[in-house]
């Protein structure tokens, strides 16, 4: 079963911040899908190890809230 998880990135403000957490959570195994919602500051994500995906985010310049 595929978990769906949201995130909660306060510090996104543009398409910039959206492309680079794009970029690197994107290559995550077992990510099938990833929406972000930058009113919300949110990010979505489908699939993948939770520690894998926030360290993504890390990796991407943000903190995950
Ligand atoms: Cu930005």
């Amino acid at each position: 079963m595929t978990t769906t998880r949201v995130y909660s990135v306060p510090d996104m403000s543009c398409d910039h911040c959206v492309q680079a957490i794009t970029g690197q959570v994107t290559p995550i195994e077992g990510v099938t899908d990833l929406a972000v919602d930058l009113d919300a500051k949110t990010v979505t994500v489908t699939g993948g190890d939770d520690a894998a995906v926030v360290a993504a985010i890390d990796e991407a310049g943000f903190d995950v809230a």
